[in-house]
């Protein structure tokens, strides 16, 4: 049988494979039927199709997919539904017209030009939608498919995944854009090169982004938490202990990450790159071969194994310990050591030049310390998951190594904040086993690790002790509280529905 990465997205004609049955499919036949009318209202015809992926929270493994490094998220209820008209040829609308069920997000209108290029200074929310479009053209090429002259689109978008909170409602949008014109041109491919393909394409958006979100939107499984390892990408199914829930509480701070890549994540990158090829000439590559080969963390790790014999150990922690000074790196005492110029290394990508204009220092040791730890706390989260140990000892382990992450990206990776640092800690006074951010951070979700038997109460106390003062203040309404804090189930990767 095919790995079920091999697989196609699924296409199905009801929505109970996705949706399950009771209460949640009510309420997904509401939002499907919502839609449809909405459509028609907006383009005057209903729609061909339509797709739809997941947000995801991530169990651990943060800051760590652009390295090279395995990830451990799951798929969260919570999606975006993309509806989908495709014109034909011979039809005079030759315009991709996308509309938003929230009237928040006004229409926007692009071209139907899939060689265009995104104008990253104008942000808009339709500019995800054409990080689809222009990655199912450029595949598609790729892969022999007659793509035809480009014709008009009709789009109208449904997300559920709250936005600016960790929890990859950037993912879910690009992965059922590109997933609705694929169905729209009645093209299929393999879920691991969807996924691909849409880590490559939501890239046009400006974030130098690694490919967990894609990767598990488009191919998790109803029930698995999934270990995703890259080059080439991988899914492995990995079945959590019974007797804990995880339960995502969002910090209200937004973390606008296309708006703050500079400084942020980018930044991170840019950082990651200069421990790597720093690391690697000290580890004695030749400077032109570290700044030509070295592209990531993952890179140096065999490096290490050469210095075991002198140091005793291929531990990269060590290597990093010996190797880079703590204290923040210029880039003159950089480029002594790489022999170049930063602006000729990063000379290829305009992003990164951005980040090297903001940049004040250069955080080596801390960066690399943060990688090499976290890529080695998710195998330990993946062991701890398959060992013999009781359940109960399994949660209480699992539980630790969320908070080492946490510390982690909180002090050695900055990735955190005020907001984040109060919610982790509430969560672990009122009985978490374990706590942490979520996604790249600087605001958005935590997530917790708690006892199934104490969710409910759990859930009051972080009410009391977190939402309460907000909801006084005004910053969420009372009866928005279940948008910010709930428990979630692993749930199912991107489908198509013909329905
Ligand atoms: P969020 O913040 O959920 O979009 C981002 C990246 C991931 C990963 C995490 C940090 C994008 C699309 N996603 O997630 O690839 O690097 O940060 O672990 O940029
Ligand atoms: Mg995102």
């Amino acid at each position: 049988m095919a790995q079920h990465e091999e697989l196609p997205i699924p296409i199905y004609s009801t929505l109970e494979p996705v949706y399950g049955d009771g209460s949640h499919l009510e309420e997904a036949q509401l939002r499907f039927d919502r839609l449809k009318s909405k459509f028609l209202e907006v383009f005057g015809h209903p729609p061909d199709v339509y797709a739809r992926s997941p947000g995801r929270v991530n169990l651990i493994g943060e800051h760590i997919d652009y390295e090279g490094y395995s990830v451990l998220p799951m798929a969260i209820r919570q999606d975006t539904i993309v509806a989908i008209r495709k014109h034909d040829a011979g039809e005079a609308q030759k315009f991709i017209r996308i509309a938003n069920v929230n009237d928040k997000y006004t229409l926007c209108t692009y071209p139907a030009d899939p060689y265009q290029e995104i104008d990253l200074k104008n942000h808009r929310w339709g500019h995800y939608f054409i990080c689809g479009y222009k990655g199912y053209y450029a595949y598609a090429k790729s892969k022999g498919v007659d793509v035809g002259v480009p014709v008009g689109l009709d789009v109208l978008v449904d997300g559920t995944v709250p936005t600016g909170s960790g929890l990859s409602s950037s993912a879910a949008f690009v992965c059922s854009s590109t997933i609705a014109i694929m169905a729209a041109f009645s093209v299929n491919f393999p879920k691991k090169e969807i996924a691909q393909l849409t880590c490559e394409c939501e890239r046009h958006i400006g974030t130098q982004s690694g490919g967990m979100d894609q990767a598990i939107s488009v191919m998790a499984r109803t029930g698995f938490a999934e270990l995703i390892d890259f080059n080439p990408i991988r899914a492995t199914d990995v079945q959590l202990p019974v007797g804990g829930t995880f339960v995502i509480a969002h910090s209200l701070a937004e973390s606008q990450k296309a708006v703050t890549a500079a400084t942020n994540y980018n930044n991170r990158v840019v950082e990651c790159r200069l421990a790597a090829i720093v690391l690697a000439i000290k580890l004695g590559m030749k400077p032109e071969d570290a700044r030509s080969k070295v592209k990531t963390l993952s890179d140096v790790e065999g490096l290490c194994i050469t210095f075991a014999s002198s140091h005793g150990s291929s531990d990269p922690v060590v290597a990093v310990k010996e190797f880079l000074k703590e204290e923040p790196y210029t880039a003159e005492e950089i480029e002594k050591i790489t022999e170049e110029s930063l602006l000729t290394i990063f000379s290829n990508s305009p992003t990164s030049l951005d980040v090297l204009k903001a940049a004040k220092h250069y955080k080596l040791h801390q960066r690399a310390a943060h990688v090499y730890s976290e890529a080695r706390r998710v195998h330990a989260f993946k062991d701890t998951v398959s060992s013999n140990l009781s359940d109960e000892d399994k949660l209480k382990k699992l539980g630790d190594l969320m908070n080492d992450s946490h510390y982690s990206c909180s002090v050695l990776y900055e990735c955190s904040c005020p907001e984040l640092e109060e919610l982790v800690k509430v969560c672990r006074e009122h009985g978490a086993l374990g706590a942490r951010l979520t996604g790249a951070g600087w605001g958005g979700c935590a997530v917790a690790l708690v006892k199934e038997s104490i969710v409910p109460q759990f859930i009051i106390n972080l009410k009391e002790n977190f939402f309460q003062a907000r909801i006084d203040k005004g910053v969420i309404n009372k009866n928005d509280l279940g948008l910010y804090v709930f428990a979630s189930k692993p749930s199912s990767g991107a489908a198509i529905f013909k329905i």
